[in-house]
């Protein structure tokens, strides 16, 4: 057999191991040699910049391998508990740049190409990104799983394998057009399929209840229709460990067994049309952020990849255990938002149906294993799903989720006798002309641990959204800001500071953020502000390169670089940076003499495709655009630019490049925001309301440090009960009045002179998100970052003063917290003989 055959091949010493991980220069030239040759099937005189790339990607994955098996083997032979994050998005940005920098190998492999005629960061630029999710709950969830696998903790992330990731974004005309992300078209070097650790999903049918032999009641879920879940396997790689965790990622499948019963009954289409919906299920992500679709697909989604990563996790367990009575003590389940809350259901199924446990004891594994974490309080992003769906696709669920209500009504009932109202707003079942299961609810009840993501957001999480849960159980309640990896956001993306640090206080900031303190010793340097300044504008000239060489706009490396990059919504207030880029523009056109400090304003970010508004405010930017780069008024003072197709590569050059970092969502909408981290890291500062982690961000670096505007979440919510009035704004302020008419005029849309009006139409009379009770603090803020830009050396300890004060927002503060308060898990080390020390 080949097991045989291999174990006499290894036990004969043949150099399998030290091939693939010997990460000495001279095998690696020798792997990408032969990569090129074996796996891509190219010599020097056929081969691309693409096949150098896959080349090289495939030797560094191999030296992953060895470490991931003796990872999970070390897992397996200390019975270690884990965690498992259960995510619908990971959104992990290129893998190469990130695992050379995570192996140490970043410099080596640039100079092995180098002397080869090859630039490594020709061959980055060559990796398609996975972009398996929409913003910042995907973004977080890799930051977590780098900050999980270089704290050495074991983790395993499991999701969905979207064929199609985030749609691709164009520009045409100024509008929006979204491009079918086919990111898997040349390949994916990164991943392992695992058809043998596949599992089957049920869909659909009925449920019939029984008595068994034992004379035990039970239940049996027949099924209508069955998918297969094949696992696709990526290394992720601690920094400087020999860690390398695993992100496990679903891909659906048409199960043989029922393609074959209708292709014998000769029913060749039914066969193949059943192929097409079980591959469906994982064919696309779904592009809204902080909204919901309330689409049956993306409740099988959901279903699918919950079910197949709660049958491997019991398959797991059972390898090493003869039961499941322990699971909760081996596991830590972590629901990622509510997108994956079915699980709670699934594993009570999975523990009575399948596994033969007792409702009670099926409910204290599960309520023992899962933790629930809310990643926003916007009421269009909370998920509901109509009981009449939920019964059509998932019958057996839907009689556990009434069976789990039941008995916790019953228990809400003793708390407070009588209190009909409270038993109403806490039911998982939202009644009314058509019954809804609520979500958040199940996750609620299901789980021993809730948090929120920043400290503003778990007030709000506790006071208001789940406010009579917080009453019930508040001992479930804690908080858990978010964090943001250094390794990808300080280290990858902005090299020549990381290599400053590195120079005056060692590398051991890179695993220990807090040790950027140190920086502030060197605030008064006038050799180190120096330094500091020439590197922000060696950043902003890469940017400026990027900007010429894809939009052909010349950019001034001098002028302030003030930047918003985030998904479009309402609440994020692009719209708001609008007015104020409209107001420069005013006073230049009415006083085109007046002393002006140079600004170019920079934008990225996708709306939902089915977002109107969203829509709008991109055309308005490239409008506004249009008008300000052309207009010889403006001399160059002024320049605004719409980055397409937002990334998280892009992200990598932009955060490096910022002097300004635009947080100005209404107080009280943005849960925490991680964009806000990554700009104060890279020495931008902040401008911004006191709104999710901006709170924090602020308490850090000092208010002195921060440019704060705003009405607080408080003010806002009083003015929201008072009745809002933003007409009354308009009415006493002329200057908002003059930069409104430019909109409602047409001035930017000549061609369509009420193209913009439902803009201006919803400012002046709905005004949701209070940009014109805001719109005079934050042009008057807008006014004091203009004078403290011109005061360069103030600005410069400012910056430094901001990275130095940004070490409680990396994700391994986050991810211990959660690992002692949380999970209870600790770190496992992870020997390698053959792994020598690689020096950055
Ligand atoms: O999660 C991030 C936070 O930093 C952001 O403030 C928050 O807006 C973001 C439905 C979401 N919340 N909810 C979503 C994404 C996709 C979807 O289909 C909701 N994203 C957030 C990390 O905590």
């Amino acid at each position: 057999s080949f097991e045989h055959d291999y174990r006499r091949l290894a036990s004969e010493d043949i150099q399998l191991k030290n091939e693939s991980t010997d990460l000495s220069i001279e095998a690696l030239k020798l792997a990408f040699v032969k990569n090129l040759y074996h796996v891509q099937g190219k010599d020097e005189y056929f081969a691309t910049l693409h096949d150098y790339y896959m080349a090289v990607a495939h030797g560094i994955r191999d030296r992953l391998t060895q470490r991931r098996i003796q990872t999970a083997k070390t897992y397996v032979q200390q019975d270690a508990k884990s965690v498992y994050y259960l995510s619908a998005e990971f959104l992990m940005g290129r893998h190469l740049g990130n695992s050379l920098i995570n192996l140490g190998l970043y410099k080596q492999v640039r100079q092995i190409l180098h002397e080869s005629g090859l630039e490594l960061d020709d061959l980055l630029e060559r990796e398609r990104e996975p972009g398996l999710g929409n913003g910042g709950l995907g973004r977080l969830a890799a930051c977590f799983l780098d900050s999980l696998a270089t704290l050495e903790i074991p983790a395993v992330g499991y999701g969905i394998r979207y064929e199609f990731g985030i749609f691709e974004q164009a520009i045409q005309n100024g509008w929006q057009r979204e491009i079918p992300d086919k990111w898997l078209s040349f390949g994916n070097p990164w991943e392992i399929p695992r058809p043998d650790y596949r599992v089957a999903v049920k869909l659909g049918g009925h449920t019939e209840h029984y008595t068994d032999e034992h004379g035990h009641y039970r239940v049996r879920w027949i099924e209508k229709q069955t998918v297969l879940g094949i696992p696709y396997d990526t290394p992720v790689p601690g920094y400087d460990t020999n860690t390398v965790n695993t992100l496990r990622l679903w891909k659906a499948e048409a199960s043989e067994e029922f393609n074959f019963q209708a292709f014998d009954a000769g029913d060749y289409f039914g066969a193949v049309a059943n192929k097409m919906f079980s591959e469906n299920i994982s064919k696309v992500l779904y592009p809204n952020d902080n909204t919901i679709q309330g689409r049956e697909l993306r409740l099988e989604q959901q279903y699918f990849f919950v079910s197949c990563s709660l049958q491997d996790i019991i398959r797991l367990h059972l390898r090493t255990h003869d039961s499941l009575d322990n699971l909760h003590e081996k596991s830590a389940l972590q629901l990622n938002d509510t997108h994956p809350a079915i699980a709670i259901a699934e594993l009570m199924r999975l523990l009575i149906d399948e596994h033969q446990m007792t409702w009670e004891q099926a409910w204290h594994i599960t309520q023992n294993a899962f933790a629930y974490t809310n990643h926003t309080l916007l009421p269009e992003a909370l998920e509901r799903w109509s009981v009449s769906l939920f019964s059509r696709i998932l019958p057996r669920h839907l009689e556990i989720i009434y069976e789990i209500n039941y008995r916790f009504l019953n228990y809400v009932y003793t708390r407070y006798p009588g209190e009909f109202d409270r038993i109403a707003r806490l039911s998982l079942i939202e009644e009314g002309h058509e019954k809804q299961v609520r979500m958040a609810h199940l996750a609620c009840v299901g789980s021993h641990a809730i948090n929120g993501v920043a400290a503003l957001h778990t007030e709000l999480l506790k006071n208001e959204l789940l406010r009579d849960f917080y009453e019930l159980f508040p001992e479930k309640f804690s908080n858990k800001t978010n964090g943001v990896t250094p390794r990808r956001w300080l280290l990858l993306g902005n090299p020549r500071l990381a290599n400053l640090i590195t120079e005056k206080i060692g590398k051991n900031w890179i695993r220990n953020l807090e040790d950027l303190q140190q920086l502030e010793a060197f605030v008064n340097d006038a050799n180190f502000r120096d330094r500091w300044w020439e590197i922000k504008l060696a950043n902003k000239q890469d940017l400026t390169n990027y900007i010429q060489q894809h939009h052909g706009i010349e950019v001034n490396i001098n002028s302030l670089f003030d930047i918003q990059v985030k998904r479009m919504h309402e609440y994020k207030r692009q719209l708001l940076n609008v007015l104020h880029i409209i107001t420069l523009y005013n006073h230049i056109k009415r006083h085109p003499q007046i002393e002006i400090l140079p600004r170019t304003f920079i934008f990225g970010g996708k709306a939902a495709p089915g977002y109107y508004m969203a829509k709008l405010i991109i055309k308005l930017i490239n409008s506004v655009a249009d008008v300000v780069n052309h207009d010889p008024d403006v001399r160059g003072r002024l320049k605004v630019i719409f980055l397409t197709n937002y990334s998280v590569s892009l992200g990598q050059r932009v955060y490096a490049a910022a002097d300004l970092s635009e947080q100005i969502s209404t107080a009280g909408k943005e849960a925490s925001g991680t964009g806000n981290m990554k700009f104060a890291m890279n020495g931008a500062l902040t401008i911004g309301t006191l709104d999710g982690a901006n709170v924090e961000i602020r308490q850090e670096v000092g208010a002195d440090n921060f440019f704060l505007f705003g009405l607080t979440a408080e003010e806002v919510s009083t003015l929201k009960t008072s009745g809002y009035h933003p007409q009354h704004y308009y009415k006493t302020n002329r200057e908002l009045q003059e930069v409104l008419q430019y909109i409602a005029h047409g001035y930017f849309s000549p061609e369509d002179i009420n193209l913009f009006r439902p803009i201006v139409n919803s400012l002046l009379h709905h005004d949701e998100y209070l940009l014109m009770a805001d719109y005079q603090s934050y042009i008057d803020c807008q006014e004091q970052v203009s004078q403290a830009y011109r005061d360069r050396d103030s600005w410069i300890r400012m910056s430094i003063l901001n990275t130095a004060r940004t070490g409680k927002f990396s994700s391994d503060r986050t991810i211990k917290e959660y690992c002692e308060e949380i999970w209870r898990v600790k770190p496992v080390k992870i020997d390698i003989d053959a792994c020598e020390d690689a020096d950055l």
